[in-house]
């Protein structure tokens, strides 16, 4: 066994145990096998980009510094890193574009299921896309709006619409540094056509086209994939829920849902509410119908429906092992190729529902806006009926509570509409600063010790902390997300959350929804009369694995706020790459990176970026 204490968190401990007992081979043990990784992929001197390759690059300067086609260090160590960047905004903006395809569907009358949850919502977008909506009837706006967004996607003579949400100073900055995105897949299309053999060969410029590659996902696809979930699903509003293992019921049918786009796991929460199917799981013995979540898609759910988060991306292999799930459905992004295989140690059905996506082991049925409503029925039925088969279930842990669905509406909503209670809490030192803890697990990193560790010493010093993705489950398990967790903050921020009745870290969603920080920050930036780099925020991402965190970590800085990376990105190739990204880019966007894998010490290089911003504003 690669280890026996995997996590710091219980039920990973005891269902990792439990799947080394049953034989499942899980991330971890395929992480030990793949040791010692590549040291020049490591450091990004590796490039497979052409066929003349594949080329690598001596780090100790005595064989190749060049590939093939003469790409030095710098050149081969940006490509790479530029390539991460354009997956990551691809797959965000995808999923945005997945939801603007069903908003056009609800506005003709062609998704049965999808409705507009939020109308106040849908016209206070429309009308920032410049969209007249007086006296229009809502499906007439929702349609102009999905047409609107649509064109974002395109070529956009200037840039993409919701960038005029950001400070005016903010887009200042950006039009000088010339990285405004201008269209959504126009930037993700122009940085693959870059790092092409023998297109654009200058570090700098092409880490400039990253940069405006990631703007093109915050400020666009990612934003878009937000609002038009909470337009087709509902503004979140703060709501009590479970989280952990635990919350899987051992008298009842358990789904899981995995995955990102809200589109399936929302109609199948519909489905699983449905008095047919409450009828049909008691007459098969089950005492009702449990849907939970995992990884993104689950953070959706909890944000909008109070839905119970069994866990994060390292646990998604090891819930199975509970043999409590009945069913797992799965639509796209951080889904292991892996779960097929160890679902078929139990009685688990594994279902893919993307035609984008599949996967071994899993049967596919496909989800489309005209039939979702119908496939999720059928769906849980099947989980119903597969009740019976369970062997032995191991549930080895109670459920942890939280409260998760801080959108910025709420939030403003609760300091009485403007940000000026916050600003006040901040000028007075009670709140120091914020950040935004966001990302993932990686096998690399004990298994929530990065996110748990940093976000203990963050609240302990006064810094309220907002968190998304897989981070907010980790956060959530620790005990961080109720209200009496102002226990464990500094007495400043005890006092401030206390009189509000919030815990001091608060969930604001998936890993799209790190949109909700960028519009928060934009809101006290302008409040303040201030660029966004100017304020007490940083940004970090302790465990991080994917190219999707890359893609927000990039948009984070280059929208003035300084990020920590846990785990270092592949750039130690290049010391120019290196250097722009921990120091040249603050003469660029204000902001920069910085990489510290312990959360101890990334901690105080936080609170010291904030010390430093309060000290410039004179606070
Ligand atoms: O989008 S935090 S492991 S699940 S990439 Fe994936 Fe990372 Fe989790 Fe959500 Ni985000
Ligand atoms: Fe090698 Fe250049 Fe081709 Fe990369 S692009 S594989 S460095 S020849």
């Amino acid at each position: 066994d690669p280890r026996t204490d995997v996590s710091i968190t219980s039920d990973g401990n005891l269902l990792f145990d439990k799947a080394v007992k049953d034989n499942v081979e899980t991330v971890w043990h395929r992480h030990e096998a793949q040791q010692p990784q590549c040291g020049f992929c490591d450091m990004g001197l590796s490039c497979r980009i052409c066929i003349m390759g594949p080329c690598r690059v001596d780090p100790f300067g005595q064989g190749p510094q060049t590939g093939v086609c003469g790409a030095d260090a710098d050149i081969i160590v940006a490509r790479n890193l530029c390539r991460m960047i354009a997956a990551g905004a691809a797959s965000h903006s995808d999923h945005g574009r997945d939801l603007v395809e069903v908003l056009e569907a609800v506005s003709k009358g062609e998704a049965p299921g999808y409705k507009i949850r939020s109308e106040e919502k849908l016209r206070r977008v429309a009308r920032e896309y410049g969209i007249q909506t007086e006296g229009k009837d809502v499906l007439t706006v929702a349609g102009e709006l999905a047409d609107a967004m649509m064109e974002d996607y395109g070529m956009r003579r200037k840039s993409v619409t919701l960038v005029n949400r950001a400070p005016e100073k903010r887009r200042k900055v950006w039009e000088k540094a010339g990285i405004t995105p201008r269209g959504i897949d126009r930037e993700t299309s122009e940085m693959m056509h870059r790092t092409h053999m023998g297109v654009d060969n200058d570090w700098v410029s092409l880490l400039t086209q990253g940069l405006r590659n990631a703007l093109s996902d915050g400020w666009g696809g990612s934003m878009i994939a937000t609002e038009v979930s909470d337009i087709l699903f509902g503004v979140p509003a703060p709501k009590p829920t479970m989280v952990n293992a635990g919350v899987l019921k051992k008298g009842q049918v358990n789904i899981v849902v995995h995955g990102h786009n809200p589109v399936v796991s929302e109609m199948v929460s519909k489905a699983c509410i449905s008095e047919e199917m409450l009828a049909l799981a008691k007459a098969k013995g089950a005492a009702g119908i449990n849907l939970v979540g995992v990884c993104c898609t689950g953070n959706e759910l909890l944000m909008r429906r109070g839905i119970a988060m069994a866990g994060n991306h390292l646990m998604t292999e090891l819930i199975l092992s509970t043999g409590a799930v009945d069913m797992m459905i799965v639509d796209y992004q951080c889904i292991m190729p892996s779960i097929g295989k160890a679902a078929a140690c139990y009685h688990t059905k594994m279902i893919s529902t993307s035609d984008k996506a599949r996967f071994p082991g899993m049967e596919h049925h496909e989800f489309h806006p005209d039939n979702a409503e119908e496939k999720a029925k059928t769906l849980v039925k099947a989980a119903i009926e597969n009740f019976g088969n369970r062997k032995q279930v191991y549930i080895p842990v109670a459920p942890q509570e939280a409260v998760g669905g801080f959108s910025i509406e709420t939030i403003l909503g609760a300091l009485g509409g403007t940000p000026a209670p916050l600003i006040d809490a901040i000028k007075a030192g009670k709140i120091r600063g914020a950040v935004g803890v966001v990302g993932c697990n990686n096998p690399k990193i004990k298994h929530d010790y990065g996110h748990v560790t940093l976000i203990k010493k963050l609240i302990e010093n006064d810094i309220l902390v907002v968190d998304t993705g897989c981070v907010s489950v980790a956060s959530a398990k620790a005990g961080f997300k109720v209200p009496s967790a102002i226990e464990m903050a500094g007495p400043g921020l005890k006092e401030i959350c206390g009189a509000l009745g919030i815990p001091p870290v608060l969930h604001l969603g998936s890993c799209v929804d790190n949109v909700r920080i960028l519009v928060l920050v934009s809101a006290l930036a302008d409040a303040l009369g201030v660029d966004i780099s100017d304020l007490p925020v940083a940004g970090s991402a302790p465990e991080w694995y994917s190219e999707k965190a890359v893609t927000i970590g990039v948009y984070c800085v280059a929208s003035g706020i300084t990020t920590h990376l846990g785990p270092m990105p592949p750039v130690t190739g290049s010391m120019n790459v290196v250097k722009l990204l921990t120091e040249g880019l603050n003469d660029v966007v204000g902001a920069t990176f910085g990489v510290e894998p312990d959360p101890e010490k990334a901690a105080v290089f936080l609170i010291r970026v904030i010390e430093k911003k309060r000290k410039a504003l004179g606070l």
